[in-house]
């Protein structure tokens, strides 16, 4: 299958996107849901190499897989566990079994205990020595940080609760610029760890108590535990009532439905926190009952194949035309790459068609100034994935939501209808050039066109749709790894820097014998920059 596939992918090289446009293409090259478009007609996918996808995602069982995921199977075969992130958004009452357990209780009982708190911090109820609190600081990294940290600056609009800082970096840069601004005595620290013992968040909890202890007498009682380790939350001083737990079934990088996103839920509230579930929620329903053709996560996925797998682009850049979506790239790159960033099969083989792209981006209009030189004229082809909102949340500026939108539409249309060199000609004769001269300048303002970009469209960022699109996300990574064969779910490509940087901690602190011995037993290239680094100490 897959190497028909890739045939038509070549084919379609040759005959290029803007020729596909006849009757209708948008609409059938189209999905939709709750008012959300996901168009991928400017892509090169035409009906047959469509028909040939979903026929794949069929043969590699997705359908199957996808209900095992939802009913609480250990797809997580790697790590022998559920997946079921979706369970935290579960508001429908039904129960999901996880060996022979109803999960739902425990999920229903953190939400509450959740509500319950957020509302105390945000009426004021729940007080930092000095006072109500004002500003609550989430130290956590990776699944633990980028979710909440995306999803706070995405909801602005909403919020109406105390503000919200996010600290994750071991560079104690990053938490002396964040608490620098802030007063201990009115301050909450999450410490938001499913483990409580990674290495950066452990570091960072303990800078913060310290910075703490030096203004509030008490200062354990301005803390809060987002973590599986309660026994670990609590031998660190933080209380059975102020941890939130998830089970192991919750993966880092998809935990931001529940208690790690504890932030969120204290910055815009229980009710627009509850909006963001739902979003969810239904986009959980709509993958898993949809028909393939009008399934906007396998849509997404099978586009993301087309272009990755079939058409053999090797990155995918991410532009939301939405400055508050400005962390969704970081958010996505963890969410992608960190799930399908792998080179063996669940069944330990090497894989034959390679797993995931590279995925990177930035918010428009700020990279058109940037490097979408590279994307329009580069050699290299970009599939760039627009998100845009119709609508913005400042009606008194709707003249540069005009100007946003008109540019993001712009680009998708610019990369397919590209500019000829007969255009390009043209255009410089027109400006006064003629001979060797015009042709040299005509050449650099040809824009080959037929780049292939798709376009997710929505009303406005509001907590549902917001909910709605790191769902849909979700899915779209974990339908990927499904037909390519890979488990979405594992990331032991992390485990190896960290063991080596425990063991360099130590080399750092000094050598006990002479010069000779920095970094003994190690490479040449790390033990020059090890003798660097001591050398310019103090
Ligand atoms: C995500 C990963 C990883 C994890 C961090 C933080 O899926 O597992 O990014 O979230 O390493 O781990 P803790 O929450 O345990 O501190």
């Amino acid at each position: 299958m897959w190497r028909d596939i890739k045939m038509m992918a070549e084919r379609a090289r040759g005959r290029g996107i803007r020729q596909l446009f006849g009757d209708g293409r948008a609409k059938a090259f189209s999905a939709h849901f709750d008012g959300m478009l996901f168009d991928y007609s400017k892509t090169s996918m035409d009906e047959e190499a469509r028909a040939a996808l979903l026929a794949l995602a069929e043969a590699r069982g997705l359908p199957e897989r996808r209900e095992a995921m939802f009913t609480g199977a250990p797809i997580n075969e790697t790590e022998g566990r559920a997946v079921l992130h979706t369970a935290l958004r579960n508001l429908s009452g039904a129960p999901i079994m996880v060996d022979g357990a109803d999960v739902m209780p425990g999920v229903r009982d953190t939400l509450t205990r959740m509500k319950s708190f957020a509302g105390a911090v945000r009426s004021g109820v729940f007080k930092g020595a000095g006072g109500a609190i004002t500003d609550v600081v989430n130290i956590g990294i990776g699944g633990s940080h980028l979710g909440p940290e995306m999803a706070v600056r995405a909801l602005a609009p909403y919020h109406d609760g105390p503000r919200c800082h996010f600290v994750s970096n071991v560079d104690g840069a990053d938490i002396m610029d964040v608490l620098a601004g802030l007063d201990p005595a009115t301050t909450l620290v999450l410490v938001a760890s499913k483990t409580f013992t990674t290495t950066e968040t452990m570091t960072n909890a303990s800078t913060a108590r310290r910075w703490m202890a030096e203004r509030v007498t008490d200062p354990g009682a301005q803390f809060a535990a987002l973590s599986s380790a309660e026994d670990k939350a609590a031998a660190w001083g933080i209380p059975q009532s102020r941890v939130f737990g998830f089970e192991d079934w919750v993966g880092g990088r998809y935990s931001i439905w529940g208690p790690i996103g504890l932030s969120l839920m204290i910055a815009i509230g229980a009710d627009d926190f509850t909006a963001f579930l739902r979003g969810a929620e239904a986009m959980d329903d709509h993958f898993r009952s949809a028909p393939p053709e009008g399934n906007m996560p396998l849509m997404l996925a099978l586009t993301g194949l087309w272009h990755h797998q079939a058409c053999g682009y090797p990155t995918r850049a991410v532009l939301p035309y939405d400055q508050r979506l400005g962390r969704l790239p970081a958010y996505l790159q963890q969410l992608e790459m960190e799930s399908n960033g792998k080179g063996v099969a669940i069944d330990g083989r090497l894989l034959v068609h390679g797993g995931g792209p590279i995925v990177w981006g930035e918010p428009g209009t700020n990279g058109q100034h940037a490097f979408y030189q590279l994307i329009h004229q580069g050699t290299q082809t970009v599939p760039c994935e627009f998100l845009l909102a119709a609508e913005g949340h400042e009606p008194e500026l709707a003249h540069q939501h005009r100007l946003l939108v008109a540019n993001c539409l712009a680009q998708s249309e610019a990369l397919m209808l590209g500019r000829s060199l007969d255009a390009a000609r043209a255009q410089m004769k027109a400006r006064g050039f003629t001979g060797a001269e015009l042709d040299r300048q005509a050449r650099h303002r040809v824009f080959t066109g037929d780049r292939p970009s798709t376009t997710l469209l929505y009303d406005r960022l509001s907590p549902r749709r917001l909910g709605q699109i790191i769902a849909l996300y979700e899915h779209r990574v974990f339908a990927e790894g499904v037909i390519l064969g890979l488990n979405s779910f594992d990331q032991w490509g992390v485990e190896l820097g960290k063991e080596l940087a425990s063991a360099l901690a130590q080399v750092l602190e000094g050598p006990e014998g002479g010069e000779d011995e920095f970094g003994v037993g190690k490479d040449g290239s790390t033990r020059q920059l090890i003798k660097y680094i001591h050398s310019k100490k103090g």
